[in-house]
């Protein structure tokens, strides 16, 4: 599904600053510049980008901006049509001027994430890259960006391309064996040959799926809750991270009643803290509203960071709580360690699971250590031979190509004859096309593009 469309849109944000970017892309690119810019272009075409210095200028002749513009010629640029993007002053009535000349002498306004649907459709990216372009847009970590730029190489495709043609390959040799059991150019293929090549094939795409998991933290950023007892400092834990006054803080308990979420990244790690509201028993609506999103954060927290109060004591309030925690990612932080009396712990807590800190006075090494170490495991330290597919709908489709797959292997391992499992292989390659976008369903581009910024 070609687009037909020329499409027009402001690539930069839309606010007051010292130069804007304009993309056209279509075929009507260089009829609707020819109207607008004031200056001779090129002949048409050119293989390089072209620069050109000039003005944008109305019907009347009337000049609306100096100009540069950068011209590329189909189907040497990014979504593979004509475009030019036109680098003007960033007055935001300068640019509603220019957008305007150029929809009204042809082009429509793209929508979210157009362009680079446009370059999918051309051929010029797969569905796996076009989601890296976004990712790489969107990265809460420097990390999580090289993994996108990782995803928008060729290099990272070619293992994808690896596994369609062995899929492909098995499915056409089993076919001509069927159709033409007569002809000597072709292998016969037995179940005995077949079965470790998927078996290789199965392992490989677990490979793909386990690693699309570890670096989903990359692109989305890990869940961080700070819970426990009111007053016993989890807003100013939350402050001392961020090195910033985000959250209330008062000797009053029951300060913080509402989830205040905030990013913080530590040692390249993307967090996603949550301060919560103290957890008790109360008589206050607000209150109990806020203590009810508590233990929503915590039950979707992918670490929980329990706090108790250095001259407290473990009762019953910290034995709830632990037992909501225990079977997840958790550190026990015992705070205001700069007041002299000492918590006394159960000794059923792991001493690995527990640090020491003062949020008020800043000392939280132990803790940023501890949270690192929680972590460690996880850390893409060397950039993989594989895509990193780590979207929700990426990581399906290898979870039903891993099923696929293993009933495969079960049947073969039962003895099946190959003629019968040749519909299963198809079902698997055609979800391996479906991971690269040569097979779509319309319904998921729209989803997956809707999650573009306008003018990319
Ligand atoms: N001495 C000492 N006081 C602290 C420390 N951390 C927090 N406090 C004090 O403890 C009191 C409560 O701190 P908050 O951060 O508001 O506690 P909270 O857990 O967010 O409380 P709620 O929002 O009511 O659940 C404040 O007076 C803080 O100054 C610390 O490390 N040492
Ligand atoms: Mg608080």
């Amino acid at each position: 599904m070609i687009s037909q469309k020329t499409i027009t849109a402001l690539v930069t944000a839309p606010i007051t600053q010292n130069i804007a970017l304009i993309r056209i892309s279509g075929s009507k690119t260089y009829s609707i510049i020819t109207k607008i810019f004031d200056h001779p272009l090129p002949e048409y075409p050119q293989k390089k980008p072209q620069l050109i210095f000039g003005k944008i200028v109305n019907s009347q002749q009337e000049i609306i901006d100096e100009v540069l513009l950068l011209c590329f010629y189909k189907p040497h640029s990014f979504t593979g049509e004509d475009v030019v993007e036109i680098s003007c002053h960033g007055n935001l009535f300068v640019v509603q001027q220019i957008l305007q000349l150029i929809l009204e002498n042809g082009a429509e306004l793209a929508e979210k994430g157009e362009f680079t649907k446009q370059a999918f459709f051309n051929g010029k990216l797969n569905l796996v890259q076009a989601q890296a372009i976004n990712d790489l847009i969107r990265a809460p970590s420097l990390q999580g960006a090289k993994l996108a730029l990782h995803n928008l190489s060729p290099e990272s495709q070619k293992e994808l391309k690896i596994i369609e043609n062995e899929l492909l390959d098995i499915i056409a040799t089993i076919k001509v064996n069927i159709d033409y059991p007569e002809y000597d150019g072709v292998e016969y293929l037995t179940g005995q040959q077949v079965l470790p090549r998927i078996t290789k094939l199965g392992k490989k795409i677990q490979i793909i799926q386990k690693t699309g998991q570890k670096t989903r933290v990359y692109q989305e950023g890990l869940k961080v809750a700070i819970v426990g007892k009111p007053n016993v400092g989890k807003s100013t834990l939350l402050n001392a991270l961020l090195q910033e006054e985000k959250a209330i803080v008062s000797p009053v308990a029951g300060t913080t009643r509402d989830i205040i979420e905030a990013r913080y990244n530590l040692n390249g790690i993307p967090l996603i803290l949550l301060d919560t509201a103290g957890i008790r028993e109360t008589a206050d609506l607000v209150e109990k509203i806020g203590v009810e999103r508590t233990w929503q954060a915590l039950s979707q927290a992918e670490i929980i960071l329990f706090l108790v109060d250095n001259s407290g004591s473990w009762g019953s309030a910290e034995e709830n709580i632990f037992s909501h925690i225990r079977d997840k990612n958790h550190l026990i932080i015992i705070n205001k360690i700069d007041q002299g009396s000492k918590l006394q712990l159960p000794d059923f807590i792991f001493p690995d699971k527990i640090c020491r800190i003062s949020a008020k006075n800043q000392q939280l090494t132990e803790l940023e250590a501890k949270i690192s170490q929680l972590f460690a495991g996880d850390l893409v330290n060397s950039l993989s031979l594989y895509p990193y597919l780590s979207h929700s709908w990426q990581q399906a489709k290898l979870t039903s190509l891993i099923q696929q797959l293993q009933s495969v292997i079960n049947e073969l391992k039962k003895g099946t004859y190959l003629d019968a499992l040749c519909g299963d292989l198809e079902i698997g390659y055609k979800l391996v096309q479906e991971l690269s976008g040569k097979e779509y369903e319309g319904e998921l581009l729209d989803i997956i593009f809707s999650k573009f910024c306008l003018g990319k």
